[in-house]
């Protein structure tokens, strides 16, 4: 603090009183000092007054004022309200930067808002002034041309500012520069008297493409829904001024995620999808030319365009397809937008790529992934330099009123959590609402915050056209019907101000609306056109799916590889645990004898290794990852004398692949949506998100059903994100035993994705290369061990390493000569097997284990089965309750391959609600109970088809 402000001062009271930052006061009395020249003219009569006046005392000493009724409660000018009229004013002024925005004409469905002398906060009482005020002058603090006005013509001001069409939120969001910046803008700018004809024009025409649209598919489609744009039609004007003044700011490329309200309107009229393409999709018995699986309907589908703005940029759009699941697809954006800025070299500056989100008022509302997703907006490995959040505030969410669906004053209020300015604007005044985008966009690039646009309108139909809104919403449906559109409005304003002509503007609706007709004409009614894979036999899709790719690594590579691991530099200090387990990894990779054969850290370790090391990019993320849940990873070293980290991976080589590592937020929804965009803008990376504990990914459930399992059939958009899940069942309780492999099986077909259960470190190993060497992408789903990672028996030789590649079904080691039993396991139970068949020098059974449950490699099997030619019974063993696991899925498919004299049986979990048992106890009778009945020591378990346990 400035020696001078000491804390007594009325400074302080200002500062305290909550309106004005301290830093940026201080930074200005400090100016002030100096020159009084070198600060804003509207700080001046606040520092003249602070210099002159004994404040500490009339601040004290000042007699309270009567309470009037109205403000029985709120007090907070009470002490401004007996200070000097100078101080007053700069209160005054204050009050309307903070709380202008509660009386602001945002509404166009209510034109009898709150007028400025409602609102409490800027009632002109509290700051001492009367009625009789009105015509004395006094400073005007920047706001009239001359330094002194009448109250009322600062009011005027005031108001124009910070209680017309727009209303911002801005003050107290711990960034002096931005306030202060934005505030310059705000009041300093009659932005509306500097656009150009050209300009204005340009709305128009915007704004006629907006609505004509909608209204011709209207008339031409009479009760198909489209989710229509009408009624906030000036989406459209406002996303070209962004994309046009953002690509003159230095954006390129911008990634957009939006929901159903206007996206057909988007892709016509700000990505150029041809309207005659658009209007096909509207046709009876329209197929999807292409590669597009089963599709999706068309106001979900992604599109990407090039396209110039208006300065002649160019600039490249994507529009990433989205479910309907709302705000699903905001962290999708973030990560496609960021991993674009990685793949640019643009993750440092973050000018060059954008993303813009666009939310409905009811969604944003109430879908807690905007808060998972909003909280990455800062992080590191996460942050894409700022985002512009639009929301179409029609005021209505399907049926339901703003009353029913938040307890928020603003559907925006999330933005303040993270301090991000915030606009609301009126629909109805295009010019301001273009206004507060350009601004929008330049703080974007500027100070690299997130920016939200509130843009309050109404929706002219009901959740779609073929919806009835009068059913719950007669009166405001009554005022909508009513209400003039928007272009309209818009056009009648420039013909009265004498800007355009009627003739003019005639010729250029007509001019649109036959090229609406003419791409009508030109539609084509698309009938499905066979792409080169609808070709594809069954057996020709198995074999890329089966495909053999060697993911050995040369020995003196993985060895040098491995010493680099084990590395850190000079002077670093490594907690004595981990100097142990650095000396112990060392000696896995030297090879030095059988007890130090690889863990399953050091293989997983040396696939991520031998990828970067051949340039391949490596990207894990999920919460805690960098040393791993179960302190098996340590990814990340850190120096115990000054908590530095050295991450071994990121120095193997010159040239090698970038890797990342990030501890993630304590979110599942946001970051696997995240990855899922991350990897789909990487297709060459390696990108892998792990789940705490495989329970928590059912948290992201919405990304696993909605995107990773279906997106290549809905959108053909192809990812080989990787997800990491631990699971076994080891006694630990309901819920950290099962990643819920059922859950995953049920959503298998279409050789959507690789499920996999792999029991050894050279297993994933192979695994985690075959998933970047094949040129097949597909999602994987890895089950990965907890007990396991320790366990003496789950190690592999270095030699396993060199040579092979991962294999989906791993026959038994040692079979028998005869077998009679042959026992399929997936997971870890196996090692329990193999040890229980030793104890008991059982010599009949073969223990088979299938690591990739799905696509299930069903000739593999079939050779097992058929080198079993004694076989009497087959069993499937499994540690999840009969309704879990893979039981359901395996049971038909191997029922189907057996000779029908072999019997199929089932051990494992009986049928249950809840995945494991509560206590350590109960979990080790049941896994006694599964190893006596399979090996039967004890009367065997009897399951009915089901697996209940029969009576
Ligand atoms: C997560 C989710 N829950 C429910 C729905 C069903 N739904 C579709 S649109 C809609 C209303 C959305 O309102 P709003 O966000 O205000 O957008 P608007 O349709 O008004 O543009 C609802 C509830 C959905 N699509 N997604």
């Amino acid at each position: 603090m400035n020696e001078h402000l000491n804390t007594n001062s009325s400074l302080d009271a200002l500062i305290n009183s909550g309106f004005l930052n301290q830093d940026l006061i201080e930074e200005q009395y400090a100016l002030y000092k100096q020159n009084p020249s070198q600060v804003d003219p509207s700080w001046r009569p606040v520092f003249a007054s602070l210099e002159n006046e004994k404040f500490n005392d009339s601040i004290s000493q000042a007699p309270f004022p009567q309470q009037n009724e109205s403000s029985a409660l709120y007090q907070p000018y009470v002490a401004v309200a007996s200070t000097s009229p100078d101080y007053r004013i700069a209160h005054l002024v204050e009050a309307y930067r903070t709380f202008g925005h509660l009386a602001a004409k945002t509404n166009p469905l209510d034109s009898n808002s709150s007028s400025t002398e409602e609102i409490e906060q800027l009632r002109l009482e509290n700051f001492g002034f009367t009625k009789n005020d009105l015509s004395n002058s006094f400073p005007s603090h920047g706001f009239t041309k001359n330094p002194t006005a009448p109250l009322n013509e600062i009011l005027n001001e005031l108001k124009a500012t910070y209680s017309g069409c727009i209303g911002v939120e801005y003050m107290g969001l711990h960034s002096p520069d931005l306030e202060f910046w934005l505030q310059r803008q705000i009041e300093h700018k009659d932005y509306t008297a500097t656009l150009s004809v050209e300009q204005k024009q340009t709305i128009l025409q915007h704004l006629n493409k907006s609505e004509l649209f909608e209204s011709f598919i209207h008339t031409k489609y009479v009760g198909q829904k489209r989710f229509s744009l009408e009624g906030s039609e000036t989406l459209i004007p406002m996303l070209a001024a962004m994309i046009d003044t953002g690509a003159g700011l230095g954006i390129e490329e911008y990634y957009i995620g939006m929901s159903h309200r206007g996206r057909l309107n988007v892709l016509a009229n700000i990505f150029d999808k041809s309207y005659s393409d658009i209007f096909s999709e509207f046709e009876e018995g329209y197929v999807p030319a292409s590669v597009e699986g089963s599709g999706d309907v068309k106001y979900h589908k992604g599109f990407y365009s090039q396209i110039k703005s208006i300065h002649g940029h160019n600039v490249s759009l994507t529009l990433t397809p989205n479910p309907s699941h709302l705000e699903s697809v905001d962290p999708v954006v973030e990560g496609q937008t960021y991993s674009r800025q990685v793949l640019r070299g643009d993750d440092v500056t973050k000018d060059k790529i954008a993303p813009i989100l666009i939310h409905g008022d009811a969604a944003i509302s109430g879908q807690g992934i905007v808060y998972e997703t909003m909280q990455l907006c800062n992080l590191d490995g996460y942050a894409t330099g700022g985002t512009i959040h639009f929301i179409i505030n029609n005021q209505i969410g399907f049926t339901t009123i703003p009353r029913d669906s938040r307890s928020t004053t603003y559907c925006s209020d999330i933005a303040k959590i993270f301090r991000a300015p915030i606009f609301h604007v009126n629909a109805e005044d295009p010019e301001d609402c273009v206004f507060v985008t350009n601004l929008a966009i330049e703080m974007r690039q500027r100070f690299h915050c997130d920016v939200f646009i509130e843009l309050v309108c109404y929706r002219k139909y009901g959740h779609n056209e073929t919806d009835e809104p009068a059913f719950t919403q007669p009166i405001k449906y009554k005022i909508i019907r009513d209400k003039k559109p928007i272009r309209e409005i818009y056009r009648d304003a420039l013909i009265r101000q004498g800007i355009l002509n009627k003739d003019v503007i005639a010729a250029m609706e007509t001019e649109f609306k036959s090229s609406l007709q003419q791409a009508m004409n030109t539609k084509n009614s698309v009938v499905k056109i066979h792409s080169d894979t609808d070709e594809l036999s069954a057996s020709e899709k198995n074999e890329e799916l089966f495909q053999r790719v060697e993911t050995g690594v040369p020995k003196d590579i993985l060895k040098e590889i491995g010493t680099r691991l084990c590395q850190v530099p000079e002077g670093f200090v490594l907690h004595p645990k981990l100097a142990v387990l650095l000396r112990e990894r060392l000696a896995m990779v030297k090879d030095v004898d059988s007890k130090h054969s690889i863990d399953w850290g050091m293989g997983e370790l040396l696939a991520y290794g031998s990828l970067l090391w051949n340039g391949t990019s490596v990207r894990l993320s999920g919460q805690d990852s960098c040393r791993g849940t179960f302190s098996h990873r340590h990814a990340l070293l850190v120096n115990q004398a000054n908590e530095q980290g050295y991450i071994p991976l990121k120095n193997l080589k010159q040239g090698q692949g970038r890797f990342d590592v990030y501890n993630s937020p304590l979110s599942e929804y946001s970051v696997l949506g995240f990855e899922f965009g991350y990897s789909i803008a990487a297709p060459e990376a390696l990108v892998l998100w792990e789940a705490q504990f495989g329970d928590f990914s059912n948290c992201a459930q919405v990304i696993i059903d909605q995107y990773i399992a279906t997106s290549e059939q809905k959108w053909s958009q192809k990812t080989s994100l990787t997800l990491l899940l631990p699971h076994g069942y080891e006694g630990q309780g309901p819920e950290h035993s099962s990643a819920r492999i059922e859950r995953f099986l049920s959503l298998a077909g279409d050789s959507n994705m690789l499920i996999v259960n792999p029991t050894t470190p050279a297993q994933f190993f192979h695994l985690l290369r075959r998933q970047i060497l094949r040129p097949l992408r597909k999602p994987l789903i890895v089950f990965t061990p907890k007990g396991l990672l320790r366990h003496p028996a789950c190690v592999s030789r270095l030699e396993e390493f060199t040579k092979g590649t991962f294999q989906e079904i791993i026959d038994d080691p040692n079979p028998p000569k005869r077998t009679k039993r042959l026992m399929l396991c997936s997971g870890r139970i196996y090692y329990n097997l193999i040890e229980e068949r030793e104890r008991l020098a059982v010599d009949d059974a073969s223990i088979v284990r299938i690591e990739q449950l799905y696509p299930l490699n069903v000739e593999r099997l079939k050779e097992i089965i058929g080198r079993c030619s004694t076989l009497k019974e087959c069993v499937w063993v499994q540690e999840e309750p009969s309704n879990m696991g893979a039981w359901n899925f395996i049971r038909q498919i191997l029922r189907d391959l057996l000779p029908k004299s072999v019997e199929l049986t089932y051990v494992g979990r009986m049928r249950s609600a809840s995945p494991a048992a509560g206590s350590h106890a109960a979990h080790k009778r049941e896994h006694a109970a599964i190893l006596s009945s399979l090996f039967g020591t004890k009367d065997p378990l009897m399951y009915d088809t089901y697996g209940n346990l029969k009576a």
